[in-house]
């Protein structure tokens, strides 16, 4: 079909994680092609994929003939073209605290904890994995203490964190608070991320995201 929506996205990727939840908020069909980021030594670096995406990262979200890189243009991509569920709150004010949140996530928390940042340091520079995992959860505890801040007692967080209707920011957040649970960061000083986490899962749209329900998870 022409304009047949296909995310290229592997399981336990954040960033394909929030595109997948932003779609189902929307209510769009696509289907999932599976990239493996690590078998083979990852299927981000073949030419067929760099073709795609030549910095060989998951999401690309193929819509037609159009392909769309970086998971929060692809989440206002998305927006722009289908109106139903927006993701972005109408009033400006809204949406620059939107994005900022969601910012915080994508391009303070998530960039310096990737995989190819911790294979650099582990194939270039030796580092141990406990001094590897330590790195991440150090980079996650203090994204989330300041995220933490931004939302708790803030007029404009509700139910999400933008207000009651989840959007762009939890997209962003609940992917990151499940990796911060893979490395085993204790949750206890977020309560707030962690409450709006809980709100976001008890969702459908939300749990069919989740990276163990995806066709690419491995059955246990
Ligand atoms: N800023 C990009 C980040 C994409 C990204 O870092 N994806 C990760 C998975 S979460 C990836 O593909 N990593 C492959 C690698 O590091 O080799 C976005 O938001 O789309």
């Amino acid at each position: 079909m022409a304009d047949q929506l296909q995310l290229h996205s592997y399981w336990r990727s954040s960033a394909a994680y929030r595109v997948r939840i932003g779609l189902n908020l929307k209510g769009l069909d696509y289907a999932i092609v599976p990239v493996h980021l690590v078998r083979d030594g990852g299927e981000q670096h073949t030419p067929g994929y760099h073709a795609l995406n030549p910095q060989e990262l998951v999401p690309v979200l193929q819509h037609g003939e159009r392909v769309l890189r970086q998971s929060l243009a692809i989440l206002e991509y998305l927006d722009e073209t289908w109106a139903q569920h927006p993701l972005l709150p109408a009033d400006s004010r809204g949406r620059a605290r939107a994005r900022a949140l969601a910012q915080t996530v994508a391009c303070e928390i998530h960039p310096i904890n990737n995989l190819r940042v911790l294979q650099y340091f582990e194939n270039t520079w030796n580092v141990p994995q406990p001094e590897r995992e330590d790195w991440v959860r150090h980079w996650i505890g203090q994204g989330f203490a300041a995220l933490e801040e931004m939302l708790a007692d803030h007029p404009g967080t509700g139910r999400f964190c933008v207000g009651d209707i989840p959007g762009v920011a939890d997209c962003c957040l609940v992917p990151q608070v499940y990796n911060a649970r893979r490395f085993g960061v204790d949750l206890a000083p977020y309560p707030t991320i962690t409450r709006i986490e809980a709100a976001c899962l008890a969702l459908p749209a939300f749990d069919a995201a989740r990276p163990e329900n995806q066709p690419d998870a491995p059955r246990v």
